[in-house]
């Protein structure tokens, strides 16, 4: 057991824009996450398994060593901070960009501004920045909803292509960052099993340098 290699991602997007990226490094899983009930799942390799975790939880499993490495969003890990956790790689794969939205024009005038959002943290630092007291409404999905029906005057959330907020009658009003998904190490394993993690670090990054080229 000790010298298993356990992979932390979520499945949806990442998986599928990872799934190129380990084939590289010679990694490839025997079962399909969208259509398996398997949490773990194996690999070609004997010792190489994924597991399959909500994208908030990956940074928690890395962190705790239940996986060696993993990979999340940069949302994901600037909200939850990155405690116990080297990020050594930009796998330049699920693009967006967090952002306020809302609708256009002022939001109407009872004080502070209220913002609903899953990336309380992110969002707390980004008005703290500019000197500005909101209210925050912590909420775990389908943000776009809330200035519908008068829960918050903005959002904050990521965008791609800005197709949920216009379907919504929201819009883009201002950058927070650029995202992008990051191989993320554990601290501890970085050190005990620094061969092993090298190796995949160096594949993962030539398939990195790899992709860019191909687009
Ligand atoms: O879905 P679940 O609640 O389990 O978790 P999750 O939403 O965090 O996971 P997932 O798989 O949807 O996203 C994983 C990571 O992909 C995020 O942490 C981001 O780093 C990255 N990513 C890239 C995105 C998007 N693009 C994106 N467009 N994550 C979410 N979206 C949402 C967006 O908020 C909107 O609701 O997808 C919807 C469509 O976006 P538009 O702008 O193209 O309309
Ligand atoms: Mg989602």
């Amino acid at each position: 057991m000790k010298d298993i290699f356990t992979i932390a991602l979520s499945k949806g997007r990442i998986f599928k824009e990872t799934i190129p990226l380990l084939a590289h490094a010679g990694i490839e899983p025997v079962d399909d996450p969208e259509t398996s009930r398997k949490l773990i799942l194996d690999t070609n390799q004997a010792d190489v398994k994924l597991v399959i975790i909500r994208a908030t939880d990956v940074p928690t499993y890395v962190q705790y060593g239940a996986a060696e490495v993993g990979i999340a969003g940069k949302d994901v890990l600037m909200e939850h901070g990155g405690e116990g956790l080297y990020e050594p790689l930009d796998l330049e794969i699920a693009r967006c960009k967090l952002m306020v939205a809302g609708p256009e024009g002022e939001p109407a005038e009872h004080g502070r501004l209220r913002i609903a959002t899953k990336f309380v943290n992110c969002t707390k630092r980004y008005y703290a920045e500019q000197g500005k007291q909101v209210e925050m409404i912590k909420l775990y999905g389908s943000m776009e909803l809330a200035p519908l029906v008068g829960l918050a005057d903005r959002i904050v959330d990521v965008v791609d292509t800005g197709n949920t907020l216009k379907a919504n009658g929201l819009m883009p009003l201002e950058h927070i960052a650029d995202i992008s998904s990051r191989l993320v190490v554990n601290k501890a394993a970085m050190k005990m099993k620094h061969a092993r993690i090298r190796r995949f670090i160096d594949l993962m990054q030539e398939a990195v340098e790899k992709n860019r080229k191909d687009t």
